[in-house]
């Protein structure tokens, strides 16, 4: 017949504890997850000097907090112990104080002298990090909503989301955006630090890659409705790999112009925003898209977000919006077509050839 209502509350408030525990345990499972280390976009495990030189004030700065936070930490606890009201005392101490005058300039004074210190390095290492690179390779990124495009400007090689770059060798790299887009930034944790991408205007970065692999970033600026969805990467191979990749980048189209993916390219308008290098698709306007020239070397599509399978690029064609939130009304991403099942397969195949 129902129980007490202490028993009841009792048991709430053991459930609740227990609920509350749970949720505790896991939110910090999660944020003890998000500390491992050697993922491909960690800043933690750098493979440059830039980036190496960033870890090394981070490093240097984390050690600095961590004095101090133990140290407070300590003064916190031996305080609330030592002047703890003991059994008998008045609620209210007897002898009232205010301030201490010492003491209030000696904590205003000793984090000005540890700011300052950290001062030092930390201007260093961006003066160490703006050097002119050396014999450098030269990439012009322009971020787009929402998506990456690389124009190797000694090389005549434009291609989008996915760089491919040497070892050893330091990439200069101008980062713009066109007028009337937003601010991007370009952060690839591995290989160096951060920079924006502003309309109109171009900011300089120098990255480079110590090992071969694969490494990954992200738009680290708000940029609107994709902004999570504007991945990058960065592929870094032996210089004779990287020269191969240039060598099949800059080979024509392998377009058949009077084939039915080709007529099917032309007639549905993707011509208009598209590029394919060699033939009459020239892209641009208001609403440029990737050059696809040679889209079928690439591993992923749309901003770095799907591998380019032939399941992914049919639901891409079907209908954009539904992979990547984006405002083709706006002129902002792609429009959704309305191809038909095998316009859809055709124009897959023709993208696939794309080789
Ligand atoms: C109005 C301009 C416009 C038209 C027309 C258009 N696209 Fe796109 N397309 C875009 C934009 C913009 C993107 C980039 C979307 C993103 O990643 O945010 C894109 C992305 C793509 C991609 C992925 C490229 C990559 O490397 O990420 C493919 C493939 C593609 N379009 C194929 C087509 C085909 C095939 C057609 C014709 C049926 C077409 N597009 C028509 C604007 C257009
Ligand atoms: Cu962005």
């Amino acid at each position: 017949m129902g129980s007490h209502p202490a028993v009841k509350n009792a048991v709430t408030s053991h459930r609740q504890r227990r609920l509350r525990a749970g949720v505790f345990v896991a939110i910090l499972t999660l944020v003890l997850a998000a500390c491992g280390t050697g993922g491909a976009q960690d800043g933690l495990s750098p493979a440059s000097e830039r980036a190496s030189n960033i870890d090394g004030l981070f490093r240097l700065t984390l050690i600095i907090a961590i004095v101090v936070f133990v140290l407070v930490q300590a003064a916190i606890i031996y305080t609330s112990f030592k002047f703890r009201r003991k059994k008998g005392e008045e609620p209210r101490p007897v002898k009232q104080i205010h301030g201490n005058t010492k003491l209030e300039i000696a904590w205003t004074i000793a984090p000005a002298i540890i700011l300052a210190g950290l001062a030092v390095p930390t201007v260093q290492t961006i003066f160490e990090n703006a050097e002119e690179p050396v014999d450098a390779l030269e990439i012009t990124v322009t971020g787009h909503q929402w998506w990456w495009e690389y124009e190797y400007t000694d090389l005549g090689v434009v291609t989008a989301n996915e760089m491919h770059i040497p070892v050893g060798q330091d990439i200069a790299l101008t980062l713009t955006a066109d007028a009337g887009d937003v601010i991007h930034s370009f952060w690839v944790p591995r290989l160096s630090g951060k920079r924006d991408l502003v309309p109109g205007h171009e900011n300089t970065l120098t990255i480079s890659a110590d090992e071969v692999g694969l490494f990954l970033g992200q738009c680290a600026e708000f940029c609107g409705l994709s902004h999570a969805n504007m991945r990058l990467r960065v592929y870094a191979h032996e210089p004779a790999d990287f020269d191969a990749w240039v060598e099949s980048q800059l080979a024509p189209a392998t377009v058949v112009e009077d084939s039915e993916g080709w007529e099917l390219f032309v007639n549905k308008g993707c011509t208009a925003c598209h590029a394919i290098d060699g033939t009459e698709a020239e892209g641009g306007g208001l609403n440029p898209g990737p050059n696809l020239t040679h889209f079928a070397q690439r591993d992923t599509f749309a901003g770095a977000l799907y591998d380019s399978t032939e399941e992914n690029l049919s639901a891409w064609l079907a209908n954009p919006s539904e992979l990547k939130s984006m405002r083709p009304d706006l002129n902002r991403g792609m429009p959704n077509l309305g191809l038909s099942d095998d316009e859809i397969a055709t124009l897959v195949a023709f993208l696939q050839g794309l080789s």
